[in-house]
């Protein structure tokens, strides 16, 4: 059976319902800290978890035979710079009990996003390559670098068959980010529809690696069907859909809505988005196990607005 840890999320929610799509209901386990997301109610079983007790968690993956576990559960990038020690502690300790049960219970497989946040400031700002200088200035960032040498050390030391992606911001309709400090690409849909205006937390000209909610569910169930051999990255691949700025997704939304407009009001937030790189290199993701995006600007902004409108 699959275990989904954060299942409530922004990834976890549609994590869930691909994965309930391809191995059947009842295999996949739902779990969360939080109540069940409504979007999950009445499609597959659910249980209230607390990654941090691994006492706990440990009993569940026996009894519920668990066979593979994937750890959304994160503090992201803006809340963690408002609760450091929070957000090392659960995105740390929160691996660290998922790998070290997955080395005892010899689980067949572990999922665990790291994300484009751990590159720095010191890190190439266009196409950024798989292996560079990685310079993490966020506690997020820090707590991903440092988790992905965590896998890469389970797998060489213990075989756990961990893996991992660097998730680029993830744009999706239905359910809300959680903290990042790229949700002003999800909020704005949801403004434009509402308002006909939004008010960026991000500067003009603010360029940052995206995807499309879609692309990054189906990347992580190819990378977590491919064949071993191929997974040759045991720290987390790079992985990229596009990068555009606040005004580009503005100009994109203008196609269908005319009067829409936007204005800018810079925040803490945009310090982290300028730290990070603003076009990702995922060569090795797309050599090694065959990635490719489908979703450009464009295409995403006809399929958000198309679902939040009759989504009510
Ligand atoms: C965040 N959405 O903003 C996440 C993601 C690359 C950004 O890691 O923290």
């Amino acid at each position: 059976k699959i275990l989904v840890i954060g299942a409530s999320g922004q990834i976890g929610v549609e994590l869930t319902l691909a994965l309930r799509k391809i191995y059947g209901a009842q295999n996949v386990i739902a779990s969360d800290l939080r109540e069940q997301n409504p979007l999950l109610e009445g499609t597959g079983p659910y249980v209230s978890m607390d990654v941090m007790n691994k006492e706990m968690l440990h009993v569940q993956v026996i009894r519920q035979n668990v066979t593979q576990i994937y750890l959304l559960a994160a503090i992201l990038s803006a809340t963690g710079e408002k609760n450091p020690n929070l957000a090392w502690h659960l995105n740390m300790q929160g691996l660290l009990n998922v790998l070290d049960i997955a080395r005892e219970e010899k689980l067949t497989k572990v999922y665990w996003p790291s994300s484009i946040a751990v590159f720095g400031p010191t890190s190439p700002k266009q196409n950024c390559p798989q292996q560079t200088i990685i310079e993490p200035t966020t506690v997020y960032g820090i707590s991903k670098y440092a988790g992905e040498f965590w896998c890469n050390y389970y797998f060489h030391k213990f075989g756990v068959d961990v893996r991992s992606l660097r998730y680029p911001g993830l744009i999706s309709y239905k359910s809300a980010p959680g903290g990042g400090t790229t949700d002003y690409a999800v909020e704005i849909y949801h403004e434009a529809l509402a308002e006909k205006s939004y008010t960026s937390f991000l500067e003009k000209g603010t360029y940052l690696p995206m995807m499309y909610m879609p692309d990054a569910i189906r990347a992580t169930i190819e990378l977590m069907e491919a064949p071993i051999e191929k997974i040759k990255v045991r720290t987390s691949y790079n992985l990229s859909a596009m990068s555009f700025s606040p005004e580009e997704i503005a100009a994109s939304i203008q196609k269908h809505i005319p009067e829409f407009t936007m204005s800018y009001e810079p925040d803490y937030r945009q310090s982290i988005a300028d730290s990070w790189p603003q076009s990702i290199d995922d060569s090795v993701a797309r050599a090694d196990w065959g990635w490719a995006p489908e979703y450009n600007l464009d295409k995403m902004t006809a399929d958000m607005l198309t679902n939040l409108k009759s989504q009510g």
